[in-house]
Order: structure tokens, then sequence, then C-alpha cells
């Protein structure tokens, strides 16, 4: 895999952006479908296929135990300029069923017809019962070294870089749902190493609803739509996940991070992630530490507002899919460091008083540093959804030397579920044969048969000891990097079911997670709380949950309480006495702008050569410009990527005016009537500009473009610049977008 190279990819752009755009209609920002624009006619001269997008990447053509075939990776799909059977017979038709004349009936001898649809009838495999919905891209990680101390893992070791593949996900919606739903979001990740694949299968919260894996049923059950009617779909605004959750109250700490903003991203590169669990790592010396694994991306944690999240659900329900694709075709790769948070292997298994096998609890960032011990870099597309992304299969127990598991009882559930629930999904047990699952190490399992089987399995004697085979295959000791199954003693105790006393506290670190909150943040929570509860029906559930807020913190509470129209309970526990960690809010701190979208106006009778200027100013500032116009097409040489009709400010991060176009012929009249101002600038650019102005993104303008600032109300607004040129006006635009959003256009409600 090629390592990433973002300054390169976006000079290209630029290069390209500055060229003489001979073709204009080629192209030059991300998305476009094919390697190759087509013709207007049907080609009828018989190639071969065409190659992939350059960004395009693929599983490493691995024999099914690991052996390196020298196929590129990208040369395994269909072969020859023929259209062929299965079997590979070419073909001379494929729009006619074989009949008994024209008029007669078909034939049940025409194996085309029969191979095609029974194929197509089988094209769908079960969906993942829970992350249905997801992405997934190709990458590299590279090791700093730094955790070579309390691990031997090679692929940790310094300087090594691994292949890796990961995929993104909500957790409770069908695979054709909405990306920017209120959720959970996956973060699971595939290492390639040469000591075996590890897979750390996180989210991009750092806790988890239950602390036990008997309860996940429920709580997967809870939150999928109510099995009556299947509805509502993706999403936990409605009555059996409150049921659920204002009952089994140690939810209640990942509820919070899912009404908080963390819940609705605003893209997957602007995500944390977490493994959740605490692992145990080991080391050369057999010595052992326990840790967390951080992911902490380059741009920062940034989310989305509640009303472009709700938007986008409609205006483009592919927007984090599309998002991913788009910075990794534009060369503004998604790039996270991996860091672990260390804790000593005491028999207690806890760190500053809290329980580090309890799934519930965090240890603040303050107490245990995140430290960095690599990078990761996304720099391909898949080449197929269905084979990579649809395909990969992820597993807890893919574990390489130096990695170990603890008694998390959460952690052993998933042991459990993840091989289990492959068996359905992708038909048997050879699922670790399929292109993106094949271990990059060498294989030699005495694992044998089962449906789908790949691999050629020479040998008689697939069973340990044996002489048949020469006695192959070998135990590994420490030289050969085999597993390491750290001795750990186990505590002598009565078989029970039953939790430590320590995973009573259901509170604390939730008023933990609202203590550190900015007051806008803290706004934003109180209304995810009463959306949700709001669209619940039951009295009763909307009560039990205002007692759990109420043993959270009085202000949340009665702020909810207020929004459903009931009385605020008192609490019934007394509230923990907390200390905020600064680190769990995403308010505050500054953030390059990679990759970020800057959406450009244009008036085709305004300043072009002003727009052509600022347009190579957002590619060399490592930006994606968007030229919205009255029509598509070209406007002065320039591709238009959206037009006043297909553009919605929520795709854009910022946005520029280079001039203040009248209304288009499309432009619908009713509502400039409403808006009662004179109709000289297209309503759609006005619409644009104000929900620009409620999401607090930064707005610039400059000559003609400065009378739209006007007429929608904003001129002169926080967050809302005007300047002499279209590259000054982007320059103090990208300074506003360090901060994320103009957070001074939230007043929040509460302290
Ligand atoms: Fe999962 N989870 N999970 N989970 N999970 C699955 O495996 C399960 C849990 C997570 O992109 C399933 O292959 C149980 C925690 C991600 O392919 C299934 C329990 C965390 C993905 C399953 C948990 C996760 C899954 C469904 C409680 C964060 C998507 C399809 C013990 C640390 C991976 C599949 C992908 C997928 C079971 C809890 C993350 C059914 C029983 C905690 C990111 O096996």
């Amino acid at each position: 895999m090629e390592t990433s190279k973002p300054a390169k990819a976006v000079k290209n752009a630029v290069k390209t952006a500055s060229g003489k755009i001979a073709d204009a209609l080629t192209p030059d920002v991300p998305g476009a479908p094919g390697s190759a624009p087509p013709s207007v006619e049907e080609p009828t001269t018989p190639h071969d296929p065409l190659p992939p997008k350059p960004a395009q990447g693929a599983p490493q053509t691995g024999t099914p135990t690991g052996a390196e075939t020298g196929v590129p990776a990208t040369a395994k799909g269909q072969q020859g300029a023929y259209l062929t059977t299965a079997n590979g017979a070419r073909l001379r038709d494929t729009d006619h069923s074989l009949k008994a004349g024209p008029r007669g009936p078909v034939l049940l001898q025409d194996h085309h017809l029969r191979e095609k649809i029974t194929h197509f009838d089988h094209e769908r495999i079960p969906e993942r019962v829970v992350h249905a919905r997801g992405a997934g891209a190709h990458g590299v990680f590279t090791a700093y070294g730094t955790a070579e101390a309390v691990t031997r893992a090679g692929f940790l070791k310094k300087g090594r870089e691994t292949d890796v593949f990961v995929r993104f996900s909500t957790v409770l919606g069908s695979r054709g749902s909405a990306d920017t739903v209120r959720d959970t979001r996956g973060f699971a990740t595939k290492f390639y190493t040469d000591e075996g694949t590890f897979d750390l299968v996180g989210n991009n919260m750092p806790v988890f609803f239950i602390q036990d894996a008997i309860k996940f049923p429920d709580i997967i059950h809870a939150g999928k739509p109510h099995p009556d009617r299947e509805i509502p779909q993706a999403q936990s605004a409605h009555d059996t996940f409150w049921d659920f959750v204002s009952l089994h109250t140690e939810a209640q700490h990942h509820t919070i991070w899912n009404m908080s903003d963390r819940g609705i991203p605003r893209s997957y590169r602007t995500m944390e992630g977490f493994g959740v669990h605490t692992f145990r790592l080991v080391n050369e010396a057999g010595e052992t530490v326990l840790a967390k694994f951080h992911w902490k991306p380059k741009l920062g944690v940034h989310s989305l507002t509640w009303e472009e999240a709700q938007l986008l659900g409609g205006m483009d329900p592919d927007f984090h899919r599309r998002d991913l694709y788009d910075a990794i075709e534009a060369g503004a790769y998604p790039e996270w460091e991996l860091g672990i948070q260390v804790f000593p292997d005491t028999p207690e298994e806890t760190f500053a008083g809290v329980d580090l096998l309890d799934p519930t609890k965090i240890v603040p960032e303050e107490l245990a540093e995140v430290q960095p011990i690599g990078r990761l870099v996304l720099n391909r597309t898949p080449t197929n959804f269905f084979a990579e992304t649809e395909q990969v299969a992820f597993h807890l127990g893919h574990l390489p030397q130096g990695i170990d598991v603890t008694n998390d009882p959460l952690l052993q559930g998933r042991l459990f579920s993840y091989v289990d629930t492959q068996l359905t999904r992708l038909g048997g047990p050879n699922f670790t044969q399929i292109p993106i699952n094949r271990p990059h190490a060498a294989v030699n399992d005495m694992l044998r048969d089962g449906f789908h089987q790949h691999a050629v399995h020479a040998g008689v004697a697939p069973y340990r000891p044996n002489s048949l085979d020469g006695g192959n295959p070998f135990p590994a000791g420490d030289a050969e990097h085999a597993f390491v199954d750290v001795p750990v003693t186990v505590a002598q105790a009565p078989k029970v079911r039953a939790n430590p006393a320590s995973f009573d506290d259901h509170y604390s670190q939730v008023r933990l997670f609202w203590s550190s909150m900015s007051p806008v943040e803290k706004d934003h929570i109180i209304r995810a709380y009463t959306f949700e509860l709001g669209k619940c029906y039951h009295q009763a559930i909307k009560e039990r949950q205002l007692q759990c807020l109420a043993n959270i913190d009085p202000v949340l509470c009665e702020q909810v309480a207020t929004g459903l129209g009931l009385p605020a309970p008192q609490p019934t526990e007394p509230l923990a006495d907390v200390t905020p960690s600064p680190a769990l809010s995403q308010v505050g701190r500054e953030w390059p702008s990679d990759g970020r979208m800057v959406g450009i106006v244009v008036d085709p009778d305004g300043d072009l050569d002003g727009v052509d200027e600022v347009r190579r100013a957002v590619f060399a500032a490592g930006m994606v410009p968007l030229l919205i116009a009255p029509h598509a097409g070209v406007v002065g040489g320039m591709p238009v990527q959206r037009t006043f009709a297909t553009g919605r400010s929520v795709e854009f991060d910022a946005v520029l005016l280079a001039g203040a176009p009248a209304p288009a012929p499309d432009a619908v009249p009713a509502r400039d009537a409403t808006a009662g101002t004179p109709a000289t600038v297209d309503p759609r650019v006005l619409l644009l500009v104000e929900e620009s102005w409620r999401h607090a993104k930064a707005v610039g303008a400059w000559g003609a473009g400065v009378t739209v600032l006007e007429q929608a109300g904003v001129a002169g607004t926080p967050g809302v610049v005007t300047a002499g040129s279209g590259p000054e006006a982007l320059a103090a635009v990208q300074q506003l977008m360090a901060a994320h959003r103009v957070w001074e256009r939230f007043p929040a409600t509460v302290a």
C-alpha cells in the first residue's frame, strides 16, 4: 500500500486546477464515477475493462493461506474484452432469452438466462445485526516505536508500516439508512500484521451501554425499531429505547454521550475512536500492563448541528461515506494518531478508583495521559463495496503476540459473538479466506473443508502430533513470535451470576461528562434529551428518565422537564463531587482545515477571474472548492459542481460569495414573495447564507457578494467577513474554520 502524500495530492489538484482547464467538464473535484469520462455514443470496439480510479485500492492478492501471488491488487475483477458465462464461455447476446420462436415460450435449456437470474436472486447476504450501515477504506499504519517498552507486538516497533482496512458504521440502522442519524459510530480497524491480523473493533465513544455481554440482545432489541410496526428506523428517539435505558441505569453514561454532539459527527474524519475495553499488553520480558486504545483525529473532534444532521438525512443520506471517499480522492487523506493509556497491572485492576474491567467507565485523560504510538492514514477507497466493506469480518479475538484480553465481561462475550455471527452472515467457517479478510501472515491452521473452501490444502495429516506430514505444522515459541496467553491468576471465588460491587456506580461518571461540557455543548445535550423523550408516547417512561437525569444534574433535569411539560424530580442518589475533564469537550481548540468543503457562489455575469483565483487558493490551502452556480455545466471555463437547485448549505464547511446572482429561471417565486425582500438575489442563495449562519459556519464575501450578506441580514455579525478579494476572504474564513464553528453565534441557555 502506498504511503499517504496528502501534500503531493493537493499539489496535483492545484496543478489540474491551474492548468488551462482544457476539458472543463472533466471533474477535478472528487466523486465522479468511473475512471474515464464516458462518450455520448455507446462504445462498440472491444477492449479490456477500464482500470480502477487512481484513488481506489483493493485487498492484497494473497492466497487463502497468506502467500503473495504477485498479481496487482487492482487486477482481480473481470478480465478480457468479451461478455462470458461464469465459466468463461463467450456470449453473443444478453438482451433476449432463448425462445421457441420470437413469440414462443422461453426454453428451460437457456443456461445463460438461468445463471444470470439465479445469481441475481442470491446477491444479498444478511446485513449485520448491528453496525449494518458502514463505509470502509484502505490505509497504512506507521508505528512510532513508543509502545515497544510495553508490548512485544512487532507491528508497533519503530517505523514499521502495516496495511490496514477500516470500517466506520452506525449501530442501529439498516444497511440503507441515513449516515447522519444520532447514534454511536463503529470504528473498526484491521491491521494486517506479519504476526497475524489484529482487529481493533472500537466505537467513537469510550463507554458502552452495558457491563455484561448477556445484556447485548436486550439493549439492541430496545434500540432497534419496534417489532410490531418496524419504526422508527435508525434512531433512539422512541419508547423501547428509553424504557430500557431508564430501567437499566448502567446505560446512562453511554446514553449521555449519544445525546451529546458526539452522537452526530460531522465526518468520520472528525471522530475519536476508542477500544472501550481495557486490554493487557505484554512485552519481550513477559512484563504486563493494562491499556486502553484511543484514536485521535488530525482534524479534531467536530460534529454536525442537529438541524444539519436532519437536513442531511434527506439531502444526502450518504453524507459520511461520500465525505470519506471524496476526501481520499482529493488527496486530503484522513489521519488519526493511535494512543494508549497505560495502567499498572495490579491484582485489583483499578486505576485512580476506576474499575478497569467496567466498560461503562473512562479514565480521564488528565489522570492517565494518552501516549501516541503510531499514525493511521487512509489513502485508498475500496474498488468494490460488497467485496470489501460488506464482507470484511472483524473479531476481537484476532490478536497478535503482545496484546491480550482482560476479564471485562463485555469483552469476553464479544470473543464468542464475532465468529458466530459470520457463520450466518458470510455463509460458513471459511470467512477468513475472503480477500479482504485474508491475513498477510502465513497460515497453517489444520482447519479443513467447509463451505466455500478456497485453499487447496496438501498433505494427509491435518492433526497433531503426526509423522505422515513430517510433523508439520509445529508449535512456535517466543523466538517465532508465538501468541502469548498471559498467565493471569484468577482469584478463588464462587461461581456466580453477579457483578463486582464497583460496577454499581451508574451516575458519577455521567455527571463527570456533563460537568466537562462547555455551555453550548450542555445546551445541545438538553435539546437532544428533550427531542428524544418528546418523541416517546408514554409518560411513565419520560418520568423515569427524568429521574435518571435528576441523579446526573438538577439543571439538566429541570431544563429537559420544562421542555417535556413535566415536573423535575429530586435526586434519589447523592450527586457525586466530580472534577471536570476538559479533554471531553470539543470546543475551545483549533484544528487544521485539510480537506474541508468550501462552497463558492458564482454569478455568471460577475467577477469570474476572482472566482478562478479563489478556487485555486482553496485547492492550495488543502481544501476542496465546490462551485455553486445558477445552472450546471461550465461557468467562465470552470466546472460547476452544484446548482442553486442541487446544492444545500449542509454540504459545506464554509461559504464564499463571489457575486450576487439574480434569481435563476428555475427559482420558486413564492419564497421571494414571503421573504419580503426585493428579489435581486436568487432566494436559494439567500437560504444558503441564512442556513450557514444559523449553523455557525464562516461566511465570506467580496465585491458584489457583499450585497448578499446585507439581503440575508447577516452583514457585520460574528464570523461573517468581507474582504477586498477572494483570497483575502478565504484567508479570513480559513482562520475562522480552525475553531470548527463560530461558537459565539450559539447563545447558550445554561452556564
Ligand atoms: Fe459489537 N458486534 N458487540 N461492539 N461491534 C458486531 O459483529 C457484539 C460492542 C462493534 O464494521 C457484530 O460482524 C456483542 C462494543 C463494531 O464490521 C456482532 C457485544 C463495541 C462492529 C457484535 C458487542 C462494539 C460490531 C455484528 C456485547 C465497541 C462493526 C456484525 C458484548 C467497543 C464491525 C459483526 C464492522 C459488530 C456483537 C459490543 C463495536 C453481532 C455481543 C462494546 C464497530 O458480532
